[in-house]
């Protein structure tokens, strides 16, 4: 298989302050840890993505509201929340972001790879139509969907969103359409920000069952994820036969985060990639995007990151020996979860 790294010096410029999680440092040192790898010589190709037009920004964000975002920069920086905010860079780290996703999706429909990680910043998985939202500013990965949709006629994208926060921008993108399909595991909205990505949010009208939420407890860790997986991911997979797949990369939901309460470890992370990449390989062509959107441990946005490009390469797996056992009540929370989505969902994929 081949595989590519999509990166751009822009995505290390983007600052919301110092001592922010979400830091340049979290892809300085992936980069760092990448090249020590010696996956760049070892078949992993590197690119830097282009300009892009607004235009493929605007398929999914108002024009008024783009321009407040480049406006906010050209000034310097402005807070568009309390923790989401810009500097003197951030619109073009933003577009850039954006850029590397079409960037990633052109070469991989030429042929020219099979499949692609965008290393970027900053985040998009939070961004809404008209709104910046949880340290995201436009939605790289909607955009691409739609880019797939609009440019490229694909009539169905599959969404896999493993992020530890649920995304709300994703979701709502697409969620009268069943050209996109969202599969969304995060940690439950009640006690974790969004707040949003309940099981009963299955999408609307043409988009009803084509939005698939699994809010984990706190605690989930990979046999929680393996199984839904499994039970969920696979089938979804199976019956919606999609032609792309676009896959919301979040370390955040591995058990030693800052920021989350789940339980992935390194290891099970790259298991949910072996099998997305699986996925992909029966149903996709083998076309498939990974996004990166959060992660707040440096160490394990950089192995993390190395494991993805080494499954995406068809590589051996460097083992890093993290452990966590998930609570035995969790997994059961997790079992009664996974019959809840297939009842809410029956009849429509499942
Ligand atoms: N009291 C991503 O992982 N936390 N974003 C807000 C408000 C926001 C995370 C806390 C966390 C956003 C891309
Ligand atoms: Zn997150």
């Amino acid at each position: 298989m081949t595989a590519m790294l999509v990166y751009h010096e822009l995505y290390e410029k983007h600052l919301i302050n110092p001592g922010h999680p979400e830091r340049p440092e979290r892809l300085e040192k992936a980069l760092k840890a990448i090249r020590d790898s010696r996956l760049l010589e070892r078949g992993v190709q590197m690119v830097t993505p282009g300009q892009i037009p607004l235009e493929r920004v605007y398929a999914i964000h108002s024009r008024e509201y783009v321009e407040a975002v480049r406006q906010s920069s050209m000034r310097g920086g402005a807070l568009f929340t309390p923790d989401t905010g810009t500097n003197a860079y951030t619109f073009d780290a933003a577009v850039m972001a954006a850029a590397g996703g079409t960037t990633a999706i052109d070469k991989i429909l030429a042929g020219e790879t099979d499949n692609a990680y965008i290393m970027c910043r900053p985040p998009g998985h939070h961004a809404e139509e008209g709104r910046a939202f949880g340290f995201c500013f436009f939605n790289n990965i909607a955009i691409a969907a739609q880019y797939l949709l609009q440019r490229h006629g694909i009539q169905r994208v599959m969404i896999v969103d493993y992020d530890g926060h649920h995304g709300n921008g994703t979701q709502n993108s697409f969620y009268s359409t069943d050209k996109v399909l969202y599969v969304g595991f995060h940690q439950d909205g009640r006690w974790l920000f969004p707040g949003t990505g309940f099981a009963d949010e299955i999408g609307t009208g043409e988009g009803r069952g084509y939005n698939v939420n699994l809010p984990m407890c706190p605690g989930a860790g990979d046999d929680s994820y393996l199984l839904a997986f499994s039970r969920i991911v696979e089938p979804l997979a199976a019956a919606y036969r999609p032609e792309f797949i676009l896959v919301s990369v979040g370390y955040d939901c591995h058990h030693s985060d800052p920021l989350t309460n789940l339980g992935m470890t390194l290891s099970g992370i790259a298991s949910l990639n072996g099998r997305l990449l699986r996925y992909a390989e029966e149903y996709s062509n083998r076309r498939i995007a990974c996004f990166l959107e959060g992660g707040y441990n440096l160490d394990v946005v950089s192995a993390g990151s190395v494991n993805l490009l080494e499954g995406l390469a068809g590589l051996p797996i460097t083992a890093y020996d993290d452990h966590y056992k998930e609570n035995p009540a969790c997994f059961e929370y997790t079992k009664g979860l996974i019959d809840r989505v297939e009842d809410l969902h029956h009849g429509l994929l499942l």
